[in-house]
């Protein structure tokens, strides 16, 4: 156990998500920014030093020998680390926690890209047993057209491509079928999952896209 059973009454969880490129990164550091001392921004997967272990094996093109299994759980023990090392000691000092990515990826990218529904049971489960208060409080999805995510994540001309980056178009509309399934309909919906969930259009330009999260963000800590 890592918390206790208390439900959690200090800081808060906010998760942006979003297809490759959706602007995920500029977006969560800028409102981290805008927020001040009373924030922090971490990514997934990573985040804490032994996640970031995880993350160089999850991403490298190694992967392609590893089945889904193994990079469901591989995800999950990062996402534990990080929890346990940096989400929760900043919620427990009443800080505001911004986090690119966190499980909904895993659920847009292992199970509804990769094609996977027999581990949703195992996800519901994972996630009861692995989060326990410390769920997040929302998850914002940046919603963008695949086809203009994957052509900004090029643009950024930094070579940071990974193995799910260089996937056909079919994989990338299929994560965004997944994240917008889970932010839409499973979260709230479901007894295991008591977030909030709200979705911006990330096709619009930059600076709209960071006011309507940071409002949204205002809206959630505010509650
Ligand atoms: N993954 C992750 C899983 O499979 N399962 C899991 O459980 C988890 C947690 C991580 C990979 O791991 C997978 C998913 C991912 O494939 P990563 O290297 O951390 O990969 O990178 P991504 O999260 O994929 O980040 P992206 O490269 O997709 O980019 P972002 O962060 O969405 O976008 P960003 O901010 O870098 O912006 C891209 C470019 O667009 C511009 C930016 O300036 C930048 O140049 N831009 C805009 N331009 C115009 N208008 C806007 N509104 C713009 N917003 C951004």
């Amino acid at each position: 156990m890592i918390g206790n059973k208390e439900k959690r009454k200090k800081g808060t969880f906010i998760v942006i998500d979003g297809g490759e490129g959706a602007g995920k990164t500029t977006v969560s550091k800028a409102v981290v920014e805008q927020l001040g001392w009373n924030a922090i921004g971490a990514r997934e997967p990573g985040g804490s030093q032994y996640a970031e272990k995880i993350r160089e094996l999850v991403l490298s093109d190694l992967a392609k020998y590893s089945d889904v299994e193994t990079q469901f759980a591989l995800f999950w023990a990062a996402r534990r680390d990080f929890l346990k090392h940096v989400v929760i000691p900043a919620l427990n000092a009443g800080k505001t926690v911004i986090t690119d990515r966190f499980d909904s990826s895993t659920y847009a990218y292992q199970i509804a890209a990769q094609g996977n529904p027999q581990l949703e049971k195992l996800f519901w489960q994972t996630r009861e047993l692995f989060l326990e208060e410390y769920e997040p409080d929302a998850y914002i999805l940046l919603d963008i057209d695949p086809e203009i995510g994957i052509a900004r994540a090029k643009g950024r001309g930094d070579g940071n491509i990974n193995h799910f980056d260089k996937r056909k178009i079919d994989f990338h509309i299929k994560v965004n079928k997944g994240l917008r399934e889970f932010v839409l309909q499973k979260v709230g919906a479901n007894k295991m999952c008591k977030s909030a969930g709200e979705v911006v259009d990330a096709s619009q330009g930059l600076d709209k896209v960071i006011e309507d999260v940071l409002a949204l963000v205002h809206k959630i800590t505010d509650k």
